[in-house]
């Protein structure tokens, strides 16, 4: 046997061409063409993995009922340092090796420089564990919001969309991405405890004799966008509303008509 000590040791050829200078083993610049495929590419999968998790939340409740343990996180906001961050903390080998489940409580695009990137990533993982991995909307997962490039120009969701694939085919991502927003959960309980929602509790909520029933009877791809709200949540059905009023006066009228008697 032969034993190799460290000076007659020669390094591999794959560390010895990390060590050649950085100029030497630069990538080629990439050519237009190159930039071209990479994109069409990139809006094919976003595309397949929004119908694909679509198709997965659609089916969801508009409350979702989760068990601890369960990490909450807020407005990601098209931040991908932050959201590696969480993952670098959170899940490191993937959710699926995690003991606990994820709730995003909304706001995955708008404002911060990767919007594209951030909405892929949580729909990937959305595809993959369904079950561990779960996402609420937020008030930028609304046309209204995460369209308006004036308001939040560079920052805004359908800027980076048509900045990335171009006018025709940005365009048609943001808006499949944006049918995939249509059909998220409104909110979520852990344990039957701890009520989760992007932006507050609804209105609708704070009345006495209200219930989180009112939440289930949204109705998902009710295209809140059109309502004009900016918060999901606040977007409770009319005809639940006033069925409720209806219910409340009726008692109150019993009530009164009893006392009288
Ligand atoms: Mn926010």
């Amino acid at each position: 046997m032969t034993s190799r000590t460290c000076s007659t040791y020669s390094s591999p050829s794959w560390l010895r061409q990390l060590n050649t200078p950085t100029q030497s083993r630069r990538a080629p610049r990439p050519s237009w063409a190159h930039h071209l495929q990479v994109s069409a590419f990139l809006h094919d999968a976003i595309i397949k993995h929004a119908h694909h998790a679509k198709r997965i939340t659609l089916r969801e409740p508009r409350l979702l009922e989760l068990a601890s343990p369960c990490h909450v996180l807020g407005d990601l906001h098209g931040n991908l340092v932050d959201l590696n961050f969480f993952k670098t903390l959170l899940w490191p080998a993937g959710p699926a090796a995690s003991a606990g489940g994820f709730l995003f409580l909304g706001d995955f695009v708008d404002r911060g420089p990767d919007s594209i990137a951030v909405v892929a990533y949580v729909m990937a993982m959305k595809c993959l564990e369904p079950s561990k991995w779960w996402l609420i909307r937020g008030n930028h997962e609304t046309r209204e919001v995460n369209g308006n490039t004036e308001h939040y120009g560079e920052g805004s969701f359908l800027w980076q969309c048509l900045t990335m694939f171009g006018d025709t085919d940005g365009h048609l991502v943001w808006e499949v991405v944006n049918t995939f927003f249509d059909t998220l959960p409104l909110a979520a309980s852990i344990d039957g405890s701890i009520f989760a929602v992007h932006g507050g509790i609804p209105k609708a909520l704070c009345e006495p004799d209200s219930s989180l029933d009112l939440i289930l009877q949204v109705h998902a791809c009710a295209c809140a966008c059109a309502c004009g709200s900016t918060f999901a949540c606040e977007r409770v059905p009319t005809r639940a509303r006033e069925r409720q009023i209806e219910t409340r006066r009726s008692r109150e009228q019993k009530s009164k008509k009893e006392e009288r008697e």
